[in-house]
């Protein structure tokens, strides 16, 4: 008999394929009452398989009393409840590495879309305002600017990285100074690091310390012509601080993959004409996500087979 795992969100027809081929997968994301569904069908499942996004809260884990791992397909673990897997020694594993170059090429294009005006540009030529009116009106460059990393990590290394080829000056924020950091300028605190940065990038990993680690403060030194990218979680950032200053022109604009609620976000970031927002998809290409697949299965099967985890959080 196959073991039985519990899918809380869809994967792409390949990993389901792949997944269907070893487990009896029951998808809780198809099930309409879903305590009915884990009381009746998933009550004996020992593993989890979940996105990044979805995670496995306290009361999911408390439902499934034989459960022993849970596999995230993404590096963020912020939405699974440690505290409870820990408590009942179950094992979490994510899927770090795979995925950096990734999210730090989609920060890095986010940056340059919008510095540049590239949506509008492209609007400015398909309703006929280049004929009509002239030349797009003239943006701000990036080559040679500030750039703050907070959180530099695998993807802020990586995102710092990308804009050494820009020749940005480039400052960091972290718990502590990083030694592989060569050419970067350390600054513990990141309303110091705001106020350097003509862009600042969010690449900090999540969880309860850092929550709205960029605050008011953050925000309002980065200025009228300051530029925020986040690509992390939206946890980091107050958000209703975020929406305030760039309806009130105290922030200049934002670049934003991820938002409170998500994917329902708050209607006031769509009336606003200086953000570019992308439906959290910074790890979503078909190379990285079929690595994230694999190592999500490589995971669950070395549970299985009582082999060391390949990339355990816990
Ligand atoms: C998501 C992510 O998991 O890596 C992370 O932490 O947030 C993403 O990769 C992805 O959107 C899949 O749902």
């Amino acid at each position: 008999m196959k073991p039985q795992i519990l899918v809380i969100g869809p994967y792409p027809e390949w990993d389901m394929l792949e997944l269907e081929k070893s487990y009896d997968v029951k998808k809780l994301y198809e099930a309409s009452d879903r305590d009915a569904f884990i009381e009746g069908e998933a009550k004996q499942v020992t593993a989890i398989a979940t996105r990044g996004e979805l995670g496995a809260s306290a009361e999911l884990i408390a439902k499934l009393p034989n459960l022993k791992i849970v596999s995230v397909y993404g590096v963020g673990y912020d939405a699974v409840n440690l505290d409870a897997c820990r408590e009942r020694g179950i094992r979490v594993t994510n899927t770090p590495d795979v995925l950096t170059n990734d999210v730090a090429d989609l920060g890095a294009a986010m940056m340059l879309c919008q510095s540049r005006g590239m949506i509008g540009a492209e609007q400015w030529v398909k309703d006929g305002s280049w004929a009509a009116k002239g030349l797009y009106p003239l943006k701000r460059k990036v080559w040679g600017r500030k750039a703050g990393v907070l959180g530099l990590g695998r993807i802020g290394f990586e995102v710092a990285k990308r804009l050494r080829g820009f020749d940005m000056d480039i400052a960091y924020s972290d718990v502590s100074e990083k030694s592989y950091a060569e050419g970067m300028t350390y600054t513990a605190d990141p309303v110091a690091l705001a106020a350097h940065s003509d862009f600042l990038f969010v690449t900090l990993a999540a969880s309860a310390a850092t929550r709205h680690i960029v605050s008011k403060d953050v925000i309002e030194a980065l200025g009228p012509e300051g530029m925020l990218i986040n690509i992390s979680r939206a946890s980091n950032i107050d958000e209703t601080a975020l929406l305030d200053a760039l309806e009130n022109g105290k922030l200049g604009s934002a670049a934003l993959d991820v938002f409170e609620g998500e994917p329902k976000l708050d209607p006031r970031f769509l009336k606003l004409d200086n953000v570019l927002l992308q439906p959290h998809h910074a790890s979503g290409t078909i190379e990285t996500r079929k690595a994230m697949g694999k190592l999500v299965r490589d995971n669950l099967a070395a549970h299985f087979a009582g082999q060391p985890l390949p990339t355990p959080v816990i």
